[in-house]
């Protein structure tokens, strides 16, 4: 088993005392540095009673208030700004498509520490100043491109900006420039997978190693047919818009949850109905703190991903809290006929019964009931003629969603390369409802 490296070891691998003292006094300022600039937030600690003098350390954290994506909007463009604006130098915004696109901005000083938490999640991954790291996750507003191109500098990596799209050129570009890690989204690493393989490569002929993959809920089976496809292993790194982007929390070589940059970060989960905090091991809606942020400086920031957090120590050597593989959104769970679903739970039956990672999820209403359509690719290995063998199959789909869903879905099966692929966030869901 090789030595684990770290980026910033004394940081990485501090006791929690060290860690708690800084949380402590980091948050301290950090709430007066709020309280002072951000008259939105001052108002919101008004009306819940609170001023910085009752935050002393990080216990006092739970006396603050929440701030969701609605803030966000009500502050749009300015409001939650915490400097002047000349102080910014850049700014990145979210990938939704529904509403106001959340604006975030950033000081010199905020994206050099962003750099360092993705910088720290290329390390945790093998990565060193003689790798080669192809950054295919999109360029421009979307965070992930800066973020792990930020990360890859600091560590001296090579780093091949190529972004996402345009697959052969993403492939000549692999080959021949022998990049040893690969950075995207999990949907479109599988997809660069599947693309070489039609080509005739074998994992054994990737010169990759390791893939530092996110932006989207994937699960354990997918990362085996990925890790098989292109023989690597397959990491997985957390981070979204409002807190600076990718690396928030990042994968250690236990591959089994992601390490918070809790000297930058302190993650909580609370019951998404009463916003109580919950205790270690218990799922619920994940919240973030940025501790020393300057120019968008969230507390409390509600995420809306459901996870759980573990103090359980691991064998990487690093002290920071684990987080889960977010188990889904409380705003993308479907509540079908009453049931909850979870597009993870569908794409595990999936994987586990040998199927690829493309599908879809279709739900309409018809009168007044709810159905679930499940279109699911097949490989060109299972593809068929035979009416009987494709019965067989949907039946066998059909029995394993009802015993992980509870439900009875309707499945298709449709030929090999019918269902789109993403080059960024798959579009797993589509919702006819019209509720
Ligand atoms: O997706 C930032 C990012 C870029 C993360 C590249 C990792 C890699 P947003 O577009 O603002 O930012 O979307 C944030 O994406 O609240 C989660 O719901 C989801 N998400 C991000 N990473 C993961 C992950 C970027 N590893 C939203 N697993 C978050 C599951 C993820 N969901």
């Amino acid at each position: 088993m090789p030595m684990e490296r770290y980026y910033q070891p004394e940081i990485e691998t501090a006791p929690r005392e060290q860690i708690q003292a800084l949380q402590d006094e980091r948050l301290v300022k950090q709430v007066r540095h709020v309280w002072e600039h951000v008259p939105y937030y001052r108002k919101l600690m008004e009306e819940k009673g609170v001023t910085p003098d009752d935050i002393r350390s990080t216990a006092d954290l739970h006396k603050l208030p929440f701030i969701s994506k609605h803030d966000l909007r009500e502050c749009y463009p300015y409001g939650m700004l915490a400097v002047p604006l000349k102080d910014c130098v850049r700014i990145h915004s979210t990938s939704g498509t529904t509403g106001k696109r959340v604006i975030a901005f950033y000081t010199q000083h905020d994206i050099d520490l962003w750099d360092d938490c993705c910088a720290r999640a290329i390390v945790a991954a093998g990565g060193t100043d003689e790798d080669v790291c192809q950054v295919s996750y999109g360029y421009g507003l979307f965070t992930g491109g800066a973020g792990l191109n930020g990360g890859s500098h600091k560590v001296g990596c090579l780093t091949v900006p190529i972004s996402s799209g345009n697959t052969e050129r993403q492939i000549m570009f692999l080959m021949d420039l022998k990049a040893t890690i690969l950075c995207c989204t999990p949907s479109y690493a599988a997809y660069l997978g599947e693309s070489m393989k039609e080509m005739g490569l074998t994992p054994d002929q990737i010169p990759l190693k390791a893939g530092i993959f996110g932006a989207e809920a994937w699960s354990e089976e997918m990362r085996q047919s990925i890790q098989e496809t292109l023989g690597i292993k397959a990491y997985d790194i957390y981070g979204l818009t409002e807190t600076s982007g990718p690396g928030v929390a990042f994968e250690c070589s236990a591959q089994n949850g992601m390490h918070v940059n809790e000297d930058h970060f302190i993650p909580e989960i609370i019951d998404p109905e009463t916003g109580e905090v919950l205790p270690d091991g218990v799922e619920g809606e994940l919240v973030f703190t940025a501790l020393d942020k300057e120019a968008f400086p969230l507390l409390r920031y509600r995420t809306r991903d459901i996870c759980v957090l573990s103090h359980e120590k691991c064998p990487c050597g690093r002290t920071h809290v684990k987080m889960c593989k977010p188990r889904g959104r409380t705003d993308d769970m479907l509540i079908i006929r009453g049931v909850n679903v979870f597009p993870s739970q569908i794409e595990t039956v999936l994987l586990n019964l040998g199927y690829p990672a493309n599908y879809q999820i279709i739900v309409d209403r018809v009168n007044n009931t709810d159905t679930l359509d499940v279109q699911v690719e097949m490989t060109p290995e299972m593809f068929t003629d035979s009416l009987s063998e494709i019965t067989q199959r949907q039946r066998q789909l059909v029995d394993g969603l009802r015993s992980m869903l509870g439900l009875t879905a309707k499945v298709t099966l449709v030929a090999p390369k019918t269902i789109t692929r993403s080059e960024g966030k798959a579009v797993r869901v589509i919702d006819r409802r019209k509720i």
